[in-house]
């Protein structure tokens, strides 16, 4: 179905001028589209991926309704913080058609996205608007949350969709990448520290987005202040050490996720300073020992997680993750084992770093 009928299905009656790719997402397809009166993000949900798409709206409309209602507390009125989503003509959030599922939502006026920076008033700000989503969200009943892709980040059970990759060698790829096998299967011990520990109740289970890549941080054109997080579709149950980790493996890093040349890609402890505190500050005395003592842990394995995740879809013949060419994945895997490396003999310092700003928040 063309995008402009697609439109014509939420209560949007405004004339359109334009609609063109928008983004670079690894999994869905999305569009800005652009009205005479203003413009708009249609969004096209991977349903392989996120087969339970009804659970995937009521999610992100409970979650966005909690976050607004408390802006409206805070502020007395909503801000640019707030995302509002257009619902269709017939009521639903979202449209649904032969596989496809549709949502569209207000553009935030004068916002922008970093791919990467290492400015630290700027990490310091995307640390911030993290900290503030998991404070808000603290309040929140996580079991009114549908598990969208169950065991999402479980690294345990990454880790048997791993070796079963092996195993079965779809793509004939195994026996090219020995090396990049051996890495991850030496670091088998990590695999439980989170989940153990979340099942065993040493840290607490919280309301989390788990897609927290900077890209998925919106910022103010003019000020470069943090405005909110967008792309909430993996809202969930979960461990804030799975947000945190997953943050610091792209905003700590010196490269791209896509890199090829690994010398590029290090670990900048000065962007973790300015992340961990701005994250520290915002979510204050919330956040709890065993967490602040385990964050370097974090995103160690979170970093491990996604090395994993990449290496297994290329075993498997690139079935999941959005790619160009054949080794796209590969070359994902091989930057996050290298930062996982770089994390690894950072950790020492990370915890240090941790340490500092806790005791000035505790
Ligand atoms: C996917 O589509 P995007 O880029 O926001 C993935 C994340 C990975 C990320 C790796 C639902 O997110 O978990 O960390 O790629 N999202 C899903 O770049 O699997
Ligand atoms: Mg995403």
């Amino acid at each position: 179905m063309y995008t402009i009928n697609i439109i014509k299905k939420f209560q949007l009656n405004e004339e359109i001028v334009d609609i063109k790719p928008f983004g670079n997402g690894h999994i869905n397809d999305t569009f800005l589209v652009t009205t005479k009166k203003g413009e708009y993000v249609l969004q096209n949900l991977n349903t392989f991926v996120f087969p339970d798409y009804d659970g995937v709206a009521r999610n992100i409309d409970l979650v966005t309704k909690h976050i607004n209602a408390q802006i409206m507390q805070e502020e007395g009125h909503l801000t640019k913080e707030a995302l509002s989503f257009i619902p269709c003509k017939d009521g639903k959030t979202y449209y649904y058609h032969n596989g496809d599922c549709y949502r569209l939502r207000n553009l935030v006026p004068d916002s922008k996205i970093y791919q990467q920076t290492d400015n630290p008033s700027i990490l310091e700000e995307a640390g911030r608007a993290l900290g503030k989503f998991i404070y808000r969200l603290d309040d929140f009943d996580a079991s009114q949350l549908a598990e969208v892709i169950p065991n999402f980040h479980n690294t345990k059970s990454r880790y048997k969709d791993f070796l079963k990759a092996i195993e079965e060698d779809r793509a004939c790829r195994v026996n090219s990448v020995p090396d990049d096998i051996a890495f991850i299967k030496n670091r088998a011990n990590l695999v439980g520290e989170i989940v153990d520990k979340i099942e065993s109740k040493e840290l607490p289970l919280r309301v989390t987005h788990n897609d927290t890549k900077l890209n998925n941080i919106l910022f103010d054109e003019n000020t470069d202040k943090a405005i909110c997080l967008i792309d909430l579709d993996t809202v969930m149950p979960g461990s804030l050490l799975y947000d945190f980790g997953d943050a610091v493996r792209i905003s700590c890093s010196t490269a791209d996720e896509e890199e090829k040349d690994l010398s590029k890609v290090n670990f900048n402890i000065d962007s973790y300073r300015a992340f961990t505190k701005g994250f520290i500050e915002s979510i204050g005395e919330k956040i709890t020992k065993t967490e602040v003592e385990m964050l370097n842990v974090g995103a160690q394995i979170m970093t491990l997680e996604i090395a994993m995740r990449f290496l297994t879809d290329y075993l498997n013949g690139d079935v999941y993750f959005k790619v160009n060419n054949d080794t796209q994945n590969l070359v994902r895997a091989r930057t996050q084992i290298k930062m996982v490396e770089e994390i690894e003999r950072n950790s020492a310092k990370m915890l240090d770093i941790a340490h500092e700003y806790y005791n000035r928040v505790k």
